[in-house]
């Protein structure tokens, strides 16, 4: 072989080579944009927590990936903007797992009241095998889940009147989030119950259209609820997930690379998202306090008279998401008591 034709080889092999690794990033010259949207305030927790998303996936893909966010439900409330991902008009979302039973039965486990008994069992479970397959059984209806975020422990406010026991509920016009166990549940405890969308509900407070609401501290005082609201009531009824999500058209079309950046960087989100949710939960009841609401615990016996109560839906829960993921849930549960 002469030398000529060696080095023609050798030339030929490194030129397949190289076009034979599969660019990392598009190597469009524009970025690739991701339109994410949320349904609070920049200035709250679910907001700083995509702010940290942003950043990070800038951070990872080398301003090759951008992330343009859109708070303040200003692309919709959550039920539309999972339509808008399934139809991928919209690339990625974060909101309340709740609102995506109709679309995903299963992510209805999470709205059992008193699932969990404090954060370290929602992580455990959420992060773990049960989480993941609840996240994945939204890949069959067109959207990806990448983490679950904190929303928190939810808690009752009214303008009507302090609720102590379970009787205060009777005739409460209650929001609730559009989700039947949510219905069924303050149905049961004697409110009356009108699921809305909760971009609606400020100015469904302020006007008077609804009496009441629950969701957990740091929403209260992030969406100035405390503006329209008299009464708080520490009630813990229930644990509310948030869940990041991408259209799976999408997500489809990116590379491995990108994929791996939009993943490592809702991880990191979900770490700082947690920290940040906890640090300013725990500062937040007394601060609603300084605001001029009235805060009541409930007592041990009302506290037990409320869960009996719900207790009831558990059965009809347990049919709807299965009976396997359910039995899978209390068994998970009874495994991170014990120890
Ligand atoms: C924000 C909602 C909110 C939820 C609700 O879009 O609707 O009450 O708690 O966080 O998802």
């Amino acid at each position: 072989m002469t030398s000529l034709i060696r080095r023609t080889l050798i030339a030929t092999a490194v030129a397949l080579a190289t076009s034979a690794l599969a660019p990392a990033f598009a190597q469009d010259i524009k970025p690739r944009l991701i339109r994410f949207g949320y349904g609070l305030n920049e200035q709250s927790n679910q907001g700083r927590g995509s702010k940290v998303f942003a950043d990070e996936v800038d951070r990872l893909s080398g301003g090759k990936m951008k992330v343009r966010l859109f708070g303040a439900g200003s692309l919709g409330p959550d039920v539309q903007m999972q339509q808008a991902l399934l139809g991928g008009a919209q690339e990625m979302m974060v909101g309340s797992t709740a609102t995506l039973v109709g679309i995903t039965k299963e992510m209805g486990l999470w709205d059992t009241p008193f699932l969990f008994n404090n954060t370290q069992e929602a992580d455990a479970v959420l992060d773990g095998p049960v989480g993941e397959k609840i996240k994945a059984k939204l890949e069959e209806k067109g959207l990806v889940g990448l983490v679950y975020w904190e929303n928190g422990f939810r808690n009752l406010t009214n303008n009507k009147r302090a609720v102590t026991k379970l009787e205060d509920f009777d005739g409460i016009k209650l929001r609730v989030m559009q989700n039947t166990v949510f219905l069924d549940s303050f149905k049961t405890l004697g409110a009356n119950a009108i699921p809305m969308p909760f971009s609606e509900l400020f100015s469904a407070l302020e006007t008077k259209a609804v009496d009441g609401q629950e969701n957990p501290y740091n929403t209260i005082l992030s969406s100035k609820f405390y503006e329209v609201q008299k009464y708080l009531t520490v009630t813990n009824h229930v644990y509310s997930p948030w869940i990041v999500m991408a259209s799976k058209k999408f997500w489809d079309g990116l590379s491995a690379a990108e994929k791996k950046v939009l993943m490592d960087a809702a991880v990191k989100s979900r770490a700082f998202e947690r920290k940040d949710t906890r640090d300013e939960g725990a500062k937040a009841l007394a601060e609603l306090k300084g605001k001029g609401m009235q805060i009541n615990e409930l007592s041990v016996a009302e506290a037990g008279r409320m869960r009996d109560k719900l207790g009831a839906i558990n059965t009809s829960i347990a049919a709807n998401v299965g009976q396997d993921l359910w039995n899978e849930t209390q068994a998970e549960l009874a495994k991170l008591r014990k120890k």
